[in-house]
């Protein structure tokens, strides 16, 4: 039997957003694994349950047990989920699927049943605080290869939108765009949710005009807009045919779903927020979604993602796991892995990182032309250099745009 023998949190930001990667070491000599454990907006607090909480309660066990670990490990709070302690259990749990995959000798796709695809394809983010900006973005996207891209004018919410050479001046309130949650920002960033909507039917017209019918338009809402105005919304969209249109409500409203779905023929993709079944299972059986894109460590990693798709596919639901700047490469490959065994698999996000992440995550996964082909590394198929992730320790400053409010004053509610 192969044991665990250590597991350890390391906090790292090489390109200043926070990073929480778990690392579980065995009886075996060199066969290690890793995870993704990252709550950029609290890391400290899921490393400490890492180190001070998993890794007594798993020191000595069966690592390939991963099913039973999982259980025991959510089971031993009592209480249980929550972003802390799903991303410190998902990390955990990407480590040993790792594992096992570094065993068998096998890239993780092919021990969850083999590939139901030759390549998974990627949607990128086309960002501009002009139309023009954001058109010309979306061209050198589908220039290098892309076929799905995602639009945003001005940042979430839009309020760093110009429209006007008066707006120049508002514009470094502008709230950040993806992988923003490290970018600036305070608590005087307000959103106009009128304007946003005006402005975004207008850009993603102009973009389908520029890049013809072929390419799929998505667009992420990011619960920006108070929820009895979306209706409206999404209606204006459906001439513009988007591929989906992204987090339109927050999880403690998914009731107004229904609403959106009777006035509105735009499919949607919900769910980077969700943390427990409870959240997911009433929206897939009623199909009020079409794309589910929870974010794996939020949820609890591998293991409870495997049977969201598998519950998602017998409903026609498809997946769009979450693939922001605040995920490690090590997230991005469980999605990527995941990806290519579901049936089920409708698109995946994928940021691109900037070229220091390959000195701390040797074999990071890497799209070409809009794609992403089977992985052939052992389990996940990414390493870690610890030393060169300690060069650029994390910031530990909890991004500001969960600040944002409406002209009013009043706190969004993502
Ligand atoms: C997306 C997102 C992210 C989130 C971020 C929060 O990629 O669709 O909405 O950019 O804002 O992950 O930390
Ligand atoms: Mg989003």
């Amino acid at each position: 039997m192969i044991r665990i023998e250590r597991v350890r949190a390391i906090m790292t930001a090489p390109e200043g957003i926070d990073l929480v990667i778990v690392k579980v070491e065995t009886s075996v000599d060199g066969l290690v694994g890793h995870g993704c454990a990252t709550f950029t907006q609290r890391p400290s607090a899921v490393a400490d349950v890492v180190d001070r909480y998993l890794a007594p309660l798993l020191a000595g066990r069966d690592c390939s047990r991963i099913e039973d670990l999982w259980r025991l490990m959510t089971a031993n709070s009592y209480w249980r989920g929550g972003p802390v302690l799903n991303n410190a259990i998902g990390g955990v749990d990407m480590a040993l699927w790792d594992i096992a995959g570094k065993r068998a000798d096998m890239p993780l796709y092919r021990m969850l049943g083999g590939a139901c695809r030759d390549r998974v394809d990627l949607y990128r983010h086309a960002d501009g605080s002009t139309i023009p900006a954001v058109v010309e973005r979306a061209r050198e996207l589908v220039r290098a290869g892309h076929r799905y891209v995602r639009c945003q004018f001005g940042g979430y919410g839009s309020a760093g939108a110009m429209t006007r050479s008066a707006d120049a001046e508002s514009s470094t309130d502008s709230p950040p765009i993806a992988p923003g949650p490290a970018a600036p920002d305070d608590d005087r960033v307000t959103i106009n949710p009128a304007r946003y909507m005006a402005l975004t039917v207008e850009m993603l017209q102009e973009v389908r005009r520029a890049l013809g019918p072929e390419v799929e338009l998505l667009h992420d809402i990011h619960e920006r807009v108070p929820v009895g105005e979306l209706s409206r919304f999404a209606r204006k969209l459906d001439e513009v045919g988007l591929f989906f249109l992204e987090d339109p409500v927050p999880p403690d409203q998914s009731g107004w779903l229904r609403a959106i779905r009777a006035a509105s023929v735009t499919p949607i993709a919900l769910g980077e927020l969700f943390t427990t079944p409870e959240q997911w299972l009433p929206i897939i059986q009623e199909r009020l979604i079409d794309f589910i894109r929870v974010h794996l460590s939020d949820i609890g990693g591998i293991t409870p993602a495997r049977k969201l798709a598998a519950i998602c596919e017998a409903y026609g639901v498809r997946t769009a796991w979450h693939g922001p700047g605040d995920c490690s490469p090590f997230g991005h490959a469980a999605n990527v892995h995941l990806d290519f065994a579901v049936p089920n698999f409708g698109i995946q996000e994928m940021y691109e990182p900037r070229p220091v992440m390959r000195d701390v995550f040797p074999g990071m996964l890497e799209a070409t032309e809009g794609a992403v082909l089977p992985p052939d590394g052992p389990g996940l198929g990414v390493d870690f250099v610890e030393e060169e992730a300690r060069k650029y320790p994390p910031k530990l400053e909890p991004p500001k745009w969960t600040r944002t409010r409406l002209p009013d004053g009043t706190l969004i509610w993502p």
